[in-house]
């Protein structure tokens, strides 16, 4: 079983996996960012009580009924006057609006530019997969020049609107560009975008393998994520902008963590929330409201409390520590934990293993060593050309390949157990699983060898 953090074994109970399969084309990018959302809502504490979903129509506008969250499914091009209405009447609540490019630019392309301009305090996930997909595949507002769709048989002869220019005429607003491709980017400008105070908005590339992809001559959807690997690169710090295949995080003009350029967390600390210490207030920002029956802190704290960078890495780095602590138990463990029958702490101590001591007294992990405010990591894998020509390559190969090593061996030892497992009486392995035994004693008690194979 492949490594799995503490967020991604709890990722599925902001799901209604009773409702998979979902109505999605196998292979569409639409699931990828359900997921990543589900985990980063996981993540940061956000659930039904604090948090709601809104989506217009579209492929895209039928995740909301796979959430396990109140969720609005508007009228086509209408999500942003829901949302913003929500915000206003209850401006404890985060409100998220996942919808499609032509649902966002094209039909409620004009709700777009009114509702940036009064700066509402919502955030909106874009699934840009620059066609209409529910429909067919016609040509929608960011379907590049020349591309060949249902509608322009003979290609697009217009350019695509210009998504990240009307985001950024907003002084207030965040502007995320990432795609289905880069997944650690992903989870972390979705949530740097639903911390933000004020307008966000995350721009993510995605295939639509049926309605687009296959027209414009991809075999599959692999093929275009492939595609967004070799050709989406990151962007510079300190950008301004970014570049059609750029991918990044663009925010206000004046604000201190701009692309990694200037100590966010000073400027944090001066208290102008979210660390906007030179932007101006948020026009129509309500005056502080008490809180509503729904009020949950974990809305509170991610509205009014932002974290500074150190405390964002910090949280990165413990959430790191916990999956590799977490990656030296077997899954049947792993699955306990994640069920919160058992703690870390003592899932570890019960598997004889050590128990750092800041997750004994339950103190937070050590801080990791200072990351450049703005400075989102990507993981990048062996074959993605951003690692290559790095100044640290052959360091960074090597740790990274004990790295490998070391899940290698963890997982072969997984395996094995699994093997044994599978060598006992039903019954018994059933009280391993509940922990009722642990394995040794089970294999003691069906006299089984764990070395020996059956005969
Ligand atoms: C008022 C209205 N106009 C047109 C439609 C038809 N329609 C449904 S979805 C859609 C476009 C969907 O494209 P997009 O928003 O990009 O979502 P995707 O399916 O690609 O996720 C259109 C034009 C509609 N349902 N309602
Ligand atoms: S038509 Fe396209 S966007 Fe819609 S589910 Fe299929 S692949 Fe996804
Ligand atoms: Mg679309």
């Amino acid at each position: 079983m492949p490594e799995l953090t503490m967020a991604e074994l709890g990722y599925k109970k902001h799901l209604k996996v009773e409702l998979f399969p979902t109505i999605w084309c196998p292979g569409c990018g639409i699931g990828t960012i359900m997921m990543q959302l589900a985990i980063v809502l996981d993540e940061m504490a956000l659930d039904e009580t604090n948090t709601v979903i809104v989506t217009g129509i579209g492929c895209t506008g039928r995740m909301g009924s796979y959430l396990k969250h109140e969720s609005v499914y508007t009228l086509h091009g209408r999500t942003l006057p829901v949302a913003e209405a929500i915000k206003t009447v209850r401006p404890e609540l985060n409100v998220i609006v996942v919808a499609g490019d032509g649902d966002t630019a094209s039909i409620g392309g004009n709700h777009l530019i009114h509702t940036i301009r009064r700066n509402a305090n919502v955030t909106v996930l874009c699934n840009n997969n620059e066609i209409y997909g529910l429909t067919g595949g016609q040509t929608g507002p960011t379907t590049p020049t020349g591309t060949k769709t249902l509608s322009s048989p003979i290609g697009n002869p217009n350019p695509p609107i210009n998504l990240q220019g009307i985001v950024r005429s907003s002084e207030h607003a965040l502007y995320a560009k990432t795609t289905v491709y880069h997944l650690q980017h992903l989870r972390n400008v979705m949530r740097e975008a639903i911390e933000w105070d004020g307008f966000s908005f995350v721009d993510i590339t995605s295939q639509c393998i049926e309605n687009n992809g296959r027209r414009i001559g991809f075999a599959s959807a692999n093929e275009m994520l492939t595609f967004y690997r070799k050709t989406y690169k990151r962007a510079a710090k300190g950008a301004e902008a970014l570049d059609q295949y750029e991918i990044g995080v663009l925010y206000p003009a004046q604000h201190p963590a701009r692309n990694g350029e200037a100590d966010g967390a000073a400027a944090a600390a001066n208290g102008n929330g979210a660390g906007m210490t030179e932007v101006p207030e948020r026009p129509g920002a309500l005056p502080s409201q008490p809180a509503g029956p729904l009020t949950s802190v974990a809305a509170t704290a991610v509205r009014d409390r932002p974290a500074t960078d150190d405390e964002k890495a910090r949280k990165r780095a413990e959430s790191q520590e916990r999956a590799a602590l977490m990656g030296q138990l077997s899954s049947e463990v792993k699955l306990a934990v994640a069920r919160k029958e058992l703690t870390l702490a003592e899932a570890l101590a019960q598997a004889g293993l050590a128990v750092p001591e800041w997750l004994r007294t339950g103190a937070n992990a050590p801080a990791p060593a200072s990351v450049a405010p703005g400075d989102v990591k990507i993981s990048a894998t062996a074959e993605d050309p951003r690692t290559q020509d790095q100044p640290t390559e052959l360091a960074t190969k090597s740790a990274a390949a004990e790295r490998v090593d070391e899940k290698e061996a963890k997982r072969a030892e997984a395996q094995r157990k699994l093997a044994v497992m599978q060598r006992l009486p039903s019954e018994l392995k059933l009280r391993v699983a509940k922990r009722e035994i642990s394995l040794d004693d089970a294999l003691r008690e069906a006299g089984v060898s764990p070395d020996k194979e059956p005969a």
